[in-house]
């Protein structure tokens, strides 16, 4: 008997920038996303706002999901997914964000999404935002770091909650909230840029700006809670946190408290704040030792606490290691650097692959909130060759994924309570942290290419009969 329980929800993800493409068309207004060439990672070297016509960005036209989605549906729907996490481009229902109401095509290109969806008796799982407020909000007030970006996202968030009421039943607010607390979520995650500049070319991070951003978006989080429930008293709203298990390297107490601080920060602090709706008391000295000053209005500490979510989802790609050692940090490739694990192999683009931590993970994190979990975003990121025969033979993301499962099924019997499991990238899309096609994650191969070429034909990678014979079997047959 399957260890998962008979109605887990078993899927995939993507993230509205990323994949839909259609970028300038029925009204969409220009996300921050559409004005970057690189993805998050690489943003301080390559934001530029050039939107010329003819000039390519991957991301632009992406695999043009827009026009694709019955298709694309279709194979989820052929693998059995239960469940389809997919998020909604802001700038589709308010095209700079501070319209009064919202733009009809934008939504109906949703209603159309959903119907398509639950045809397939497929649950639609929506992600708020996911990496691509409108820019015309970073123009107008450095994204997050005003917060008259509070009203805008919960106008934008009611909207969604009144329009999809009893279609959609799982919604996260924002997807890797805690990419804030990363000097390169800056741009991305909270749409701010450096006070007084123009210059995308030349970023300087700005703690500051970051932490006030985040405190921006724990407040319109938890308004949106709020209001999705008295909307629809159905539906279940979640947080979304990007998981960078922190190992100390060594039993030195000094690479112990290095671990634990970095967790912290990182991985627990925007949880603390969803989950229990309270600013963690670690917290409070960070902001001292880094000069940080939390400007909040009377009501906002309410309003965090009358707003946690109902569930938590996070994803999970590597663990990392921290040192005390300075030379031995940033020895690991990993997204956060961090210092290198000899026990565990990396992907191409240098990510410390870990199963077995994601069953420790889990464990930590029911431990810590004892609510229902989710893990939304894993997979591989590689480099996929087409055989002569045309075939993808990706035994490589067939054998990460089994281990990941595996080692999720060895959680569920230590008694975490786990909802479903979305893997990234069901199809090929834009890399968030490249900008690039060439990292790819799909069950499905995209004909598209960073040369701009690619008839954008879709066709089965091995793993999709993998997946297929996972979900059929709830999990047993890996
Ligand atoms: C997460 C993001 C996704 C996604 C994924 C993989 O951080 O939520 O948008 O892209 O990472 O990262 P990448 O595309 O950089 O390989």
């Amino acid at each position: 008997m399957s260890v998962f329980s008979d109605n887990f929800l078993w899927g995939g993800a993507v993230a509205a920038n990323q994949c839909e493409g259609a970028w300038d068309v029925d009204g969409k207004g220009i996300s921050a996303s559409d004005v970057c060439t690189g993805g998050s990672h690489t943003r301080s070297k390559r934001i530029t706002r050039t939107l010329e016509p003819g000039t390519f960005y991957p991301s632009h036209e992406a695999i043009d999901f827009y026009h694709h989605y019955k298709e694309d549906i279709a194979l989820f729907a052929e693998m059995g997914f239960k469940v389809f996490r997919f998020s909604i481009a802001w700038t589709r229902i308010f095209p700079t964000g501070m319209e009064e109401t919202p733009n009809e095509e934008g939504l109906a290109f949703y209603d159309r999404v959903i119907d398509e969806c639950r045809s397939h008796s497929i649950e639609p799982l929506i992600t708020i935002s996911h990496y691509e407020m409108p820019f015309a909000l970073t123009e107008k007030y450095n994204g997050w770091s005003s917060r008259e970006c509070i009203d805008l996202f919960v106008r934008y968030a009611k909207t969604l909650f009144k329009r999809y009421k009893g279609k959609v039943k799982y919604w996260l607010t924002f997807n890797e909230i805690n990419a804030g607390t990363m000097p390169m979520g800056g741009f991305l995650s909270l749409g701010i840029l450096n006070e007084g500049t123009t210059d995308f070319t030349n970023q300087v991070d700005n703690p500051q700006l970051r932490f006030q951003g985040l405190h921006h978006q724990f407040v319109a989080s938890a308004l949106a809670v709020k209001a999705g429930h008295e909307i629809d008293p159905d539906c279940k709203i979640g947080c979304m946190i990007c998981h960078i298990t922190t190992y100390p390297m060594t039993c030195n107490p000094d690479d112990i408290l290095e671990a634990q601080k970095r967790n912290q920060i990182l991985n627990q602090f925007c949880g603390d704040v969803q989950v229990r709706g309270e600013y963690p008391k670690f917290m409070d000295r960070y902001f001292k030792e880094n000069s940080l000053v939390i400007k909040m209005e009377p009501g906002d500490l309410e309003i965090i606490k009358e707003g946690c979510v109902d569930y938590y989802t996070f994803s999970y790609y590597m663990s990392n290691c921290a040192s005390a050692d300075p030379d031995l940090e940033k020895t690991s490739g990993n997204l956060m650097g961090g210092a290198k694990n000899p026990y565990l192999e990396s992907s191409d683009w240098g990510w410390q692959i870990d199963p077995k931590g994601l069953r420790y993970t889990l464990n930590e994190l029911y431990g810590r909130y004892e609510i229902p979990l989710m893990v939304v975003e894993n997979g591989l990121g590689a480099y996929d060759k087409k055989e002569e025969d045309g075939s993808i033979q990706d035994d490589y993301r067939i054998s990460y994924l089994k281990k990941h499962i595996e080692q999720m099924g060895e959680a569920v019997a230590d008694g975490v309570d786990l909802m479903g499991y979305t893997p990234w990238g069901c199809i090929d899309l834009v890399s968030a942290s490249t900008g690039e096609m060439a990292k790819r994650y799909g069950f499905i191969y995209v004909e598209k290419y960073d040369d701009g070429t690619g008839d954008l034909s879709r066709k089965k990678k091995k793993s999709f009969d993998w997946y297929k014979n996972v979900i059929e079997t709830n999990g047993e047959v890996l």
